[in-house]
């Protein structure tokens, strides 16, 4: 690409404003590289294109001693986690011939791919959408995968709350020409540099959003999609006379979770409810909300680019304003709703309709054969076999659905054939746990996550039998960074990486999730946390008031008062 050349108007902004600015199209060099077979990378600039095509360049980071080997990690955009049989099928074949033999469920119910190679980069994308499937704005500056509740229908509420949200999905999607003719049709995009210059995207604009931006919807009493730490959600009102029938959602700005190390000046934040909105005016709603990110956030400094420091730093009351003067009406007064837990449910539940469906526990998401359990062969056999459609939940795990009665006893089968019981329990602090990926393909970690879940759950499940508490639901999570990709500022407890084999130990998140947690204790050796957490814990079975969740004892005794 030529050198660019910084918009004159705005001379300060940010590297990446720049390249969004020279070729709005987003298309880069990145249909050359796929034809030129001496690549296996590409150079810097593609590297910011190419995430608004669902895909990350990297390298393994766990043979980097003996050379970088680049590797590619693709994202789909899974609207609401619903995955009918057939595309789970070619998801896991794609796994299987181009990636590393695993799928794996992300904290926003999409799915990635690791460990692909340039050789399968393009058949991976081309076989995805062959399944009607896309990877474009999964990353980026746009809007990313909007989640809803995964739980299927236990009522027409439930059904248009995922309608909704599939909805805005599309509405919001960019209009770029550039990722179905590289991916696609596997060329570079037929524009000259002017043509590329003048394309702008009818809701984003030229230069799309400062930075990602990001949706969920939440039917209360449950926060399963951790609603209120996205830049936007949408929290259902039921109507108290019919609890079926959808009034509106309350809107809710600002939430985020990213923050860096030793940067006060970043820090996560729970987002604020607004007003509310009827069925009628939620697209235009959430392209109002969009469009005043776009307008007014940060394009100088991208760790200060995030909606959340727009509604923190100007208040709700005059991004409000902002909204209704975009949106061409006023918001109504907020109704009252009330959160109580977030989470999965596991095993067997009816729904609705009279069919079933399977809470099936994943740790940390990724859906692999490990040994004797072959869970990635069990879930394809069941597609296969029994044709059930998945669900992926914001919690990393997956739901089997619309499971007629007859239909149990076989996916039961298939599991025991693969080395696992469908409904086996695992502990309650296991069920509520989620890890991000870190190590050994996320280039900001810090610390090891995903591969340090299952030693870091076993301290917190020791101590918990030690205290005889083995049953108490706890939520633990943890990441490699502080970039907070599990949501780990929502937490009863975290464990935030910090360094090898170190971790920010926060405390006091609420089972609800609308509290962040805060500082316990800072860098604390992976081999120390069992004698913490026998502190802490202890204090919990000793101090505890009748029925209090650790979060909310840590919130109120283990922590300064805030
Ligand atoms: Fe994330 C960057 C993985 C959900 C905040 N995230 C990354 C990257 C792409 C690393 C990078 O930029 O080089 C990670 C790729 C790792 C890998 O090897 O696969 C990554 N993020 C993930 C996933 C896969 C974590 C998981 O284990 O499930 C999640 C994918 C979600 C999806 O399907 O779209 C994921 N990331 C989140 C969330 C949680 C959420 O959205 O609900 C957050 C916190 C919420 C928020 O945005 O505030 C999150 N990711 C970040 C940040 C910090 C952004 C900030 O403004 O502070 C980064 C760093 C960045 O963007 O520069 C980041
Ligand atoms: Fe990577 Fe940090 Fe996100 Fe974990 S939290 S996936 S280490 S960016």
């Amino acid at each position: 690409m030529s050198t660019p050349v910084a918009p004159s108007a705005a001379p300060q902004v940010s590297k990446n404003e720049v390249l969004k600015f020279n070729d709005p199209t987003l298309g880069g060099t990145l249909g050359e590289f796929l034809q030129d077979g001496s690549l296996d990378h590409i150079n810097e600039e593609d590297e910011q294109f190419i995430k608004f095509h669902g895909i990350y360049q990297g390298d393994d980071r766990d043979v980097r001693k003996t050379g970088k080997k680049y590797i590619f990690m693709i994202r789909a955009r899974v609207p609401a986690g619903v995955v009918p049989a057939a595309q789970y099928l070619a998801f896991d074949s794609l796994a299987t011939q181009y990636a590393n033999d695993t799928l794996r469920i992300t904290s926003r119910q999409s799915l990635q791919w690791h460990h692909v190679v340039k050789s399968g980069l393009q058949k991976l994308v081309k076989g995805l959408n062959d399944a009607l499937v896309t990877t474009i704005a999964a990353c980026g500056d746009v809007n990313r995968n909007v989640m809803a509740p995964p739980t299927p229908s236990t009522s027409a509420l439930v059904d248009q709350v995922i309608a909704d949200s599939k909805r805005v999905n599309e509405a919001l999607l960019p209009k770029t020409e550039a990722y179905h003719e590289i991916w696609i049709n596997g060329q570079p995009l037929k524009l000259d540099a002017a043509q590329k210059q003048a394309f702008v995207d009818p809701l984003y604009g030229r230069t799309y959003l400062p930075r990602k931006f990001k949706i969920a919807f939440a039917i209360p009493p449950l926060n399963d999609t951790d609603v209120l730490t996205n830049c936007l959600g949408f929290i259902a009102i039921a109507d108290p006379a019919n609890p079926s029938k959808l009034l509106g959602y309350n809107i809710a700005v600002g939430g985020g979770q990213g923050m860096s190390h030793g940067n006060a000046e970043t820090y996560p934040r729970v987002g604020d409810v607004l007003g509310f909105i009827t069925p009628d005016q939620l697209v235009d709603a959430a392209k109002a909300v969009l469009v005043a990110f776009r307008d007014h956030g940060d394009r100088t400094n991208r760790k200060h680019a995030r909606l959340k420091y727009v509604v923190a730093e100007k208040g709700a009351a005059w991004f409000r304003a902002e909204v209704e003067q975009r949106a061409g009406f006023k918001l109504a007064e907020a109704k009252p709703y009330r959160f109580e837990r977030q989470g999965d449910l596991f095993g067997w539940h009816r729904q609705s309709d009279g069919n079933w469906f399977l809470g099936v526990y994943v740790e940390s998401g990724r859906i692999r054969d490990n040994g004797p359990l072959q869970l990635k062969t069990a879930l394809r056999r069941i597609a296969e076999t029994v044709g059930a459609d998945y669900r992926l939940t914001p919690t990393q795990n997956l739901l089997i659905v619309d499971v007629k009665e007859g239909q149990k006893a076989i996916i039961e089968g298939l599991f025991a054939a693969h080395g696992i019981d469908a409904n086996r329990q695992v502990s309650a602090v296991r069920h509520n746990s989620m890890a991000c990926v870190a190590l050994p393909t996320c280039g900001l970690a810090l610390a090891e996550s995903e591969r340090a879940l299952p030693v870091l759950l076993g301290h917190v499940e020791t101590v918990l039998g030690e205290l005889g508490l083995s049953d108490e639901e706890i939520i633990v999570r943890v990441t490699g960074c502080p970039n907070g990709c599990a949501r780990p500022y929502m937490a009863e407890i975290a464990f935030v990486g910090r360094a090898p084999g170190k971790y920010n130990l926060m405390l006091g998140g609420n089972r609800a999730s609308t509290r962040l947690n805060r500082d316990y204790k800072p860098s604390v050796k992976i081999d120390d946390i069992p004698a913490e957490l026998r502190v802490i814990l202890g204090r919990w079975k000793a101090e505890r008031q009748p029925g209090e969740g650790f979060g909310d004892f840590a919130d109120r005794v283990l922590l300064p008062k805030s």
